[in-house]
């Protein structure tokens, strides 16, 4: 086994928070490698999230990586809500000032990876077996494998960017976490094609039969949601049942403007909020799916990612340029204190839109009202738009 290699910060994964994190970083002059689990082909070729925060879009500018997204990125000054057939827009610019723009977490991970490899900085894909070792002593270490042997990496700093399924959260010692969660008992099936969106903004859909989402990737290229019940086989749903299902669930007006066409992909995914506390241990610091998830109802995932990393960042930073730990001995704290207030909005608006109850219940005439409410009230469409277009970092 070769000798152990030596960097500032270990980063675990090359998603959004890893890849962020890492250049970030490169600019502030601190050294990181990162691992990466799965090829470069299958982190590109993933398809996840859609829509990105004001705040997330001046991070990708402050890192540099900005200039495809303000070429192919959509601004989008609001949203629609559809309640029992009816469109009601909320207008972010008018009521917050605020907007949001539209460019897949793909792109952002193309971006990202291409500023990295440009540079030449040291970004490992297909490492087996990651590791963490020694989180609480000074010199934490990363060991992995690859087509090139046995690897072993001391840090300074390991930051586990490695998502909800990666080992990083599983390397805080179990009595320290705590860990709060929520289930919700249906998924979305989601469809990506290359027809024209239906609309020039997202529509979002309380029907009887199920939520519905209208979104998009860009011009030509439309991305769309249904709710399902989590025993859904894709294999059920042909492309033309679920055309047929979201004009019935978008309504006459975006029906008769919906193309349709071939998907390109098609997954169930589950929907969950999950929280596990605290986001550090030792000199371990997690971010972004890492150590929590929301329902993609928000559109807030990634956002979070971010705003973790820019928390972490800036923290790194203090402490290598200005000998000052207190923001790394605040991590967590900080980063919970907006990941609480992301997780109860995407947890309000997944409730609120969903079909959970039988309509003729008493929860269902509570959601209705809740959404009569809404979209009366310019006190809450302004909640909703401030929350919508990202709370403060
Ligand atoms: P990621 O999961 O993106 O990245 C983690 C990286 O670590 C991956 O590349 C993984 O391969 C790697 N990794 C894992 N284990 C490892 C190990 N042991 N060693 C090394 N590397 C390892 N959010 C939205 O806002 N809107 C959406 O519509 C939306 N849709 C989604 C659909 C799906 C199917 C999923 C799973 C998530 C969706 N999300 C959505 C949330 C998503 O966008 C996340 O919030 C975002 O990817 C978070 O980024 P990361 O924290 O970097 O985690
Ligand atoms: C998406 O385009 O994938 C998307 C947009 C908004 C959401 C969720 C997903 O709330």
């Amino acid at each position: 086994m070769e000798a152990p290699l030596r960097t500032q910060v270990g980063i675990v994964g090359s998603g959004p928070a890893g890849l962020l994190l890492g250049q970030l970083l490169h600019l502030h002059g601190i050294d990181s490698v990162i691992l990466e689990l799965r090829s470069r082909h299958h982190v590109e070729s993933r398809i996840r999230a859609g829509v990105l925060e004001q705040g997330t879009v001046a991070l990708l500018e402050q890192a540099g990586v900005a200039d495809r997204l303000h070429r192919e990125g959509l601004v989008h000054d609001g949203v629609e809500l559809s309640v029992r057939g009816e469109r009601h827009r909320i207008d972010f610019r008018e009521l917050v000032g605020k907007t949001v723009v539209v460019y897949g977490q793909t792109e952002v991970t193309k971006d990202l990876i291409a500023a990295r490899l440009a540079a030449s900085l040291p970004l490992v894909f297909e490492a087996a077996d990651v590791a963490i070792h020694d989180a609480d002593t000074p010199t934490p270490t990363l060991t992995w494998h690859d087509a090139a042997g046995s690897h072993s990496l001391v840090c300074d700093f390991i930051a586990g960017c490695d998502g909800f399924h990666g080992v990083s959260r599983g390397s805080i010692p179990s009595g320290m976490q705590q860990i709060f969660e929520r289930d919700y008992p249906f998924g979305w099936l989601g469809i990506l094609a290359d027809v024209p969106p239906c609309s020039p903004e997202l529509i979002y859909a309380r029907h009887a039969n199920g939520f519905a989402l209208a979104s998009m990737r860009s011009h030509t290229r439309s991305r769309y949601y249904i709710q399902c019940s989590m025993d859904e086989k894709l294999e059920a749903w042909p492309d033309d049942r679920i055309w047929n299902e979201l004009k019935v669930r978008l309504g006459a007006a975006a029906a008769a403007s919906m193309t349709i066409g071939p998907s390109i992909e098609k997954s169930i995914a589950p929907l969950h909020s999950f929280v596990s506390t605290p986001m550090q241990h030792g000199r371990l610091f997690i971010a972004g799916d890492a150590a929590h998830i929301v329902p993609p109802t928000g559109a807030k995932g990634l956002n979070l990612a971010a705003s973790d990393v820019h928390y972490l960042a800036e923290a790194l930073a203090r402490h290598y340029r200005a000998a000052d730990g207190s923001f790394l001995a605040r991590y967590s704290e900080t980063a919970l204190r907006r990941v609480w207030k992301a997780e109860r909005f995407s947890w309000w608006l997944t409730s609120l839109m969903h079909r959970l109850y039988a309509e003729t219940s008493f929860e269902a005439q509570m959601q209705l009202a809740e959404l009569d409410y809404l979209v009366s009230s310019r006190a809450a469409q302004t909640a909703m738009a401030e929350n919508y277009v990202g709370l403060p970092f």
